[in-house]
Parts: structure tokens; sequence; C-alpha cells
């Protein structure tokens, strides 16, 4: 693996105006760099321009003092710090400069230290070289990337979960079972060479084995699934006909008048989308143009969009009026839709304060749901209970559990579905008698899929995108 020793900067903090902005660099000449540019405010009698200055600092201790620039000119007042490695982020040298927040000044503190020497960080290299120092495995680099971009403090724990080496714990408990079975099966195919009876109990033994293996990826699967709705949020649509409370639900759950609500039927008209922060569940929330047969241009329009987010939901929230009763225009746009089997529907009975003309059991018979919910959005009757529901829809207490939801990323439940195929292949293969050797090729394409979650065997082409989907700086 190619490893850079080069120092290399970036300003590490989100572009735009701030307090403070900060620079940091990394590798082994960052002292050296910074010392030729700034001066702390204890030598600033004793500094000469162009010369450097004979400056040692103590490792991680924060220092007062300015920026020059080369004509001797102060470019900005900042607090400079020094983190001698290995004990650093990176495990090099580190150096941080904080500076005024402000782009301008930023950058003018940044073409200094490049011009003395230090090359600009790719995206995520900082990460990297955490990595490849082996401060942190491969999972570990990537959850930092989760918990950058954490919605909530729910999805920030998880992420956490999987830098603290959660989910490498669990990955590598699972490699070093394969790794014994395997070796297992070593020895009864020596034994079975020399003509010997294969032992019924060992065969056993190992199915018995590979199941558990496999109901252990089966459970990090549905952390995953968890996990990417931490990460990204429940997609959430509400639908239904016009008029029936829609956006009164949006805003509601919005704790925000944010979509207009009148009693004129087709008040919305384009979608509407926020993120909701539902009990620490994000939810991606789509307000929806009501459907009607006999929509005007523009709704029509409107109808094609919804249609669309509908398609990408993971949840729907749809929505009848007690008032009116179940409608034909109700049936018509529940027909509308073949929703797909993972997608889950509540169907919302609204204005209950007004009348309750269908009973809750009769509107799951007609439209085939999850969970039947009344509600009032202006009384307010039905609402807790209603976000408790969708809560428990899709963590059932696992949100609280003692071992956590995991944010696992594309890549690594991809590679765990691809190991849980060798197993699911291994155990059918040994069900259906063939011989152990043949089934060991399999075992070892699951300890390889595995293997590169952790960063064990991976190529640098791999590697190079897993951190280009950093921020620079990080
Ligand atoms: N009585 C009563 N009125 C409600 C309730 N919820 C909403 N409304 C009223 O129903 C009307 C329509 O509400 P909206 O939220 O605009 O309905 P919508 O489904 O978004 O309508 P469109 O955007 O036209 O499709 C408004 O006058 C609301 O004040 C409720 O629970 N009870
Ligand atoms: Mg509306």
């Amino acid at each position: 693996m190619d490893v850079d020793n080069d120092t290399i900067v970036a300003i590490s903090t989100p572009p735009g105006e701030g307090g403070i902005g900060i620079i940091r660099l990394s590798g082994s000449d960052s002292l050296n760099i910074c010392s030729q540019i700034f001066v702390p405010s204890t030598y600033l009698k004793k500094y000469e321009v162009g010369k450097k200055i004979s400056f040692v600092p103590v490792s991680k201790k924060l220092y007062y003092g300015f920026i020059f620039d080369e004509e001797g000119k102060k470019v900005d007042e900042v607090l400079f710090s020094y983190m001698k490695a290995p004990f650093t982020y990176t495990r090099e040298d580190i150096v941080e400069i904080n500076a005024h927040g402000g782009i301008v000044c930023l950058n003018n503190i940044l073409n200094l230290i490049l011009k003395k020497g230090a090359r600009l960080a790719e995206p995520g290299e900082f990460t990297k070289r955490a990595f490849i120092n082996g401060r942190i495995d491969l999972v570990q680099a990537e959850s930092v990337l989760s918990l950058i971009r954490a919605k909530t403090e729910k999805g920030l724990r998880a992420a956490m979960h999987g830098l603290e080496g959660k989910l490498s714990g669990e990955v590598k408990r699972l490699r070093h079972e394969l790794a014994l079975i395997l070796s297992d099966i070593e020895v009864d195919v020596d034994f079975a060479h020399e003509d010997l009876d294969l032992d019924v109990g060992s065969v056993n033994d190992i199915r018995q084995r590979l199941i558990n293996i496999n109901n252990s990826m089966a459970r990090l699967l549905k952390k995953r699934k968890q996990g990417k709705i931490l990460q990204d949020g429940l997609k959430t649509v509400i639908l239904g006909k016009p008029n029936v409370g829609k956006s009164s639900l949006y805003n509601y759950l919005l704790r925000e008048e944010r979509a207009i609500v009148t009693e004129i039927p087709g008040t919305t008209r384009d979608l509407l989308i926020e993120y909701v922060n539902l009990k620490g569940v994000p939810l991606k929330l789509t307000d929806t143009a009501g459907f009607r047969k006999e929509g005007d241009k523009v709704e029509k329009i409107g109808m094609q969009y919804s249609q669309k987010a509908v398609e990408d939901a993971d949840l729907l929230l749809f929505m009848l009026d007690a008032s009116t009763g179940v409608t034909d225009e109700d049936r018509w746009i529940y027909n509308k839709f073949n929703f797909k089997e993972d997608q889950r529907i509540i169907i919302i009975l609204n204005k209950i304060d007004l009348a309750n003309q269908v009973m809750e059991n009769e509107i799951g018979d007609i439209f085939p749901c999850d969970k039947v919910v009344e509600i009032s959005l202006l009384s307010g009757d039905g609402l807790e209970e209603l976000e408790g529901i969708i809560v428990e829809m899709f963590f059932s207490g696992d949100l609280y559990g003692e071992e956590g939801v995991l944010v696992l990323e594309a890549r690594q439940g991809e590679l765990i579905k691809k190991a849980a195929a060798h197993i699911k292949d291994a155990l059918n293969a040994l069900n259906n008698g063939m011989p152990l050797d043949i089934i060991s090729i399999d075992l070892r394409g699951a300890l390889d899929s595995l293997g590169e979650i952790t960063g064990e065997n991976l190529d640098d082409d791999v590697l190079g995108i897993i951190f280009s989907r950093f921020c620079i700086g990080k």
C-alpha cells in the first residue's frame, strides 16, 4: 500500500464565516514549516523578517502569537498547538493553527504554508493516515464519516459505536470463528485422505457453528437497516386526497407552520421536504399535493412528483378524513400504488373531532396496512401515540437497547451480504453431503469478504474511493 510521507495541510473547519477557523498540518515537516511563519508573542522582540525562530513548543500546549508573511506583515493573530507523534490523530506530528474564521484570512495562511512546502490534503487524507498508520481500522475510519454526517443524537451514538470498534469487534469475532472452522475442516480432510471415516459428529458441529455465524450476520444486516435510517433519515411521505389534513400533520411534526393550510382543497401543489427529529429518529418528511381524479394542470404535475416520492418511501402515512368517511377517491388513490413489501403503511384517520363514521378495524380491511391510527390535529388526540408508533415500527425497542444500533456504510453492508451468501452456500453444500474441502472454498470466500470490511485485504483503489467521500480537512 502506498504511504505518502509528505506533510499535508488543509483548512479543517467548514467554509464560510465563523468565529475561528482551524488549519491543520500532519507530517514530519509540520513544525519546521510552521516555525517559518508563526511567532509566539513572547518571541516578538527577537523576530526578524525572513528568519526562522528557534522556538521549540511543548507537545499539546497552546501558544498565543502571530502569523507573518514573507514581507514581515502580520497576517493574523492565532493560537498555535503542536502535537508530537505518535499520540495524535494521524500518528504523525500535527500542528493546528486556530485563526480567525473567514475564508480570506484562512486562505492567506494556507497559501503561506503551501509555499513553505506542505501539500494540500486530499479529502479524508488525515483519517486515511490514521488508518494506514494503524491507529484505527477501516470500520472506525468510515465511522468518522458517519459521525460527521449524523443528523440526530441517536445517529451520533450509533456512529460512535462504530468508532469505538463495536462493528470491527463483531467482524473480527466472526472471522476468527470462520478461521477455526476452516482449520477443523483441514484436520478432517487430512483424516479423510488417510481413508478414515468422516466423523458425523464433527460435521454436525460445523453445521451448527455455521448456523450461528449466519444468525450473527442476519443481526448485523438488521442493524444496518436501522443505522441507515438514523443516518439518512426515514423517508416518510404523507399522502391522501385533498383537504384531509396532510399539511396540518406535516406542520405538527415539524413544530412549525411550514406548509400553507387552508380549507380549500388543492392548497398544496408542490412537494415539501424537511428533516424532523422524531424522538431521536430523523424523518425525511414529505408533504404532497392531494391526489384527485379531476385535478388541473398544476395538480397533475404535483401528483407525478408525489408518485415518485411514494415509490421511494420507507413509510407512508395515508390519511383519511373521518368527517367524510371512506370515499371512492380514497380507494382510487390507495389502489393507484403498488406498495412494496418493505414499505410500511400507517393509515391515519384524521379529524376525529368532527365525526367518526368509520370504525378502525373496517379501515384495516379496506386498506391493507401495518397500523390504523385515529387522530385529530385540531384537538391533538392521538398525535403522541402516532409518533410512538412510528419509532416503534422501525426500532421496536432496539433503539434504546443495550446493544445499540450500528451505522454500516453501504460498502460494509454489501460485504456482509456477500459473506452471508457464502455461508448459506456452504450450509447448502453441507446439507447435500458435499465433501468438506468444497465447503472450505465458500468459507474462505466469506473470510475474505469480512476481511475487506476491516481493511485486512483491500487494494489501493477501494481505499481511494472510501476516503474520497470525506470532506477536505478530515
Ligand atoms: N376539524 C378539523 N379540521 C382539521 C383537522 N386537520 C386539519 N383540519 C382542517 O382541514 C383543512 C385542510 O387542511 P390541510 O392540512 O391544508 O389539508 P391538506 O390535506 O394538506 O390539503 P391539500 O393541500 O389541499 O391537499 C384546514 O382547514 C385545516 O384546518 C382536524 O383534525 N380537525
Ligand atoms: Mg396540503
